[in-house]
């Protein structure tokens, strides 16, 4: 059988099935004739606006739970009977983990203990999947990161990264499981939380060029990161579950650009010059920065036959035309 080719009747448990990311995988997995099962904690007002935006809500069956709950987790498996489980779920907004840390530590960090022992305990068989960050790399020991690069978190939510990317890799080794990591660097889309750079600009464009905004503040222009498209990204996950030995993988465009470079592809999109509009606030300034990320996901092109589809000025143009229409929609009488 073709590698990358699923059988039918495999069955997906996706916690954080609500975040950016959980809404792509779904799509993808109910794509390819999953059963595909969603663990939620219900704490937004409209949690479902992903699922829904990309038709998988009436697919997707829900469980309710939260990963600082074992036994919610317990009963989910028992509930879904999953042969691949994809932890997903974390409180990811870095700037929230330094006036939250406690929190991020334990659903971002310790809660990958949990779900690993959710599995030990039940179905050894169920494949997993943790959502690792390049935010491990932080103070950056090498100019491009991978696999091999030592680690260097800069927040409370990059040092539970650490803790969480060591358990999976410890979980493999001890009990021999099939547990994966995936050294993911930033992913945006249309669906991206409005709180991250690259929405706030995109958003913001759209309110600007429709006369709704006069100004964007934004903290620092001259961080580099490496921005691919979520949609790409979430099958590189998928593949990683399908290899017949577990492993950890780095997964990146390996190029990069400055949010000051972001910011002005997407004004320009809008036929509006950035820096007219844009004000640097130093408020928005992190505590400790990561100044450049840039990643090589040579090992995943070679083993996953994974490669990114999508360019940055393709990525903007998709998050600005999709904010202009949502926004223009909305404004419209
Ligand atoms: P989002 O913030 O969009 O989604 C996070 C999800 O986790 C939401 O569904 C949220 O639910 C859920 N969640 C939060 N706390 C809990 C909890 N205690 N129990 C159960 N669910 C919870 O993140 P993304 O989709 O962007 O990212 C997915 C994962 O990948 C995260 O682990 C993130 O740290 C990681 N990652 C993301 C990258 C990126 O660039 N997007 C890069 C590298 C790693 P609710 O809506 O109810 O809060
Ligand atoms: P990041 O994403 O911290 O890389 O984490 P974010 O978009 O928040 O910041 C990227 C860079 O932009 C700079 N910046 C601003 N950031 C925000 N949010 N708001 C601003 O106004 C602003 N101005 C400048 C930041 O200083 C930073 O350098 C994302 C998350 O998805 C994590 O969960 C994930 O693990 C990493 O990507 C890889």
């Amino acid at each position: 059988m073709e590698k990358n080719k699923s059988p039918a009747g495999k069955r997906a448990l996706i916690t954080g099935v609500t975040g950016q990311d959980g809404a792509y995988l779904a799509r993808l997995l109910l794509d390819k004739g999953y059963r595909v099962f969603g663990l939620v904690a219900r704490r937004g007002s409209d949690a479902l606006w992903r699922l829904r935006e990309l038709r998988a809500d009436a697919d997707v069956t829900l469980l309710a739970g939260d990963v600082t709950d074992v036994s919610s987790l317990l009963r989910a498996i028992e509930q879904s009977q999953p042969t691949e489980l994809y932890n997903l779920a974390a409180q990811s907004f870095v700037d929230k983990s330094w006036d939250l840390p406690s929190v991020t530590v334990q659903v971002s960090g310790m809660a990958v203990t949990n779900v690993l022992e959710a599995i030990r305990c039940t179905d050894r068989k169920i494949r997993f999947y943790q959502a690792t960050s390049s935010e491990i790399f932080g103070r950056v020991r090498s100019p491009v990161q991978d696999e091999s690069t030592p680690f260097h978190p800069r927040s409370p939510y990059g040092v539970a990264k650490v803790f969480a990317h060591w358990l999976t890799v410890n979980y493999r080794e001890s009990h021999g499981l099939h547990a994966s990591s995936g050294i993911l660097f930033n992913h945006e889309s249309p669906l991206r939380g409005p709180e991250f750079v690259t929405r706030k600009i995109s958003s913001s464009v759209a309110r600007i060029k429709l006369g709704l905004q006069d100004k964007l503040k934004l903290g620092n222009l001259d961080a580099k990161r490496d921005w691919g498209f979520a949609g790409d990204y979430v099958e590189a996950m998928w593949r990683m579950l399908q290899q017949d030995v577990a492993d950890d993988y780095v997964i990146a465009t390996g190029q990069n650009a400055s949010v000051r470079d972001f910011c002005r592809i997407a004004f320009s999109r809008a036929g509006l010059d950035y820096e007219k509009y844009v004000e640097v606030d130093s408020a928005l300034f992190r505590r400790a920065e990561i100044d450049a990320v840039l990643g090589s996901a040579a090992k995943a092109k070679a083993r996953l036959g994974w490669s990114p589809k999508t360019s940055l000025e393709e990525l903007v143009a998709m998050m600005v035309d999709a904010d202009l229409a949502r926004i223009g929609r909305q404004s419209s009488p």
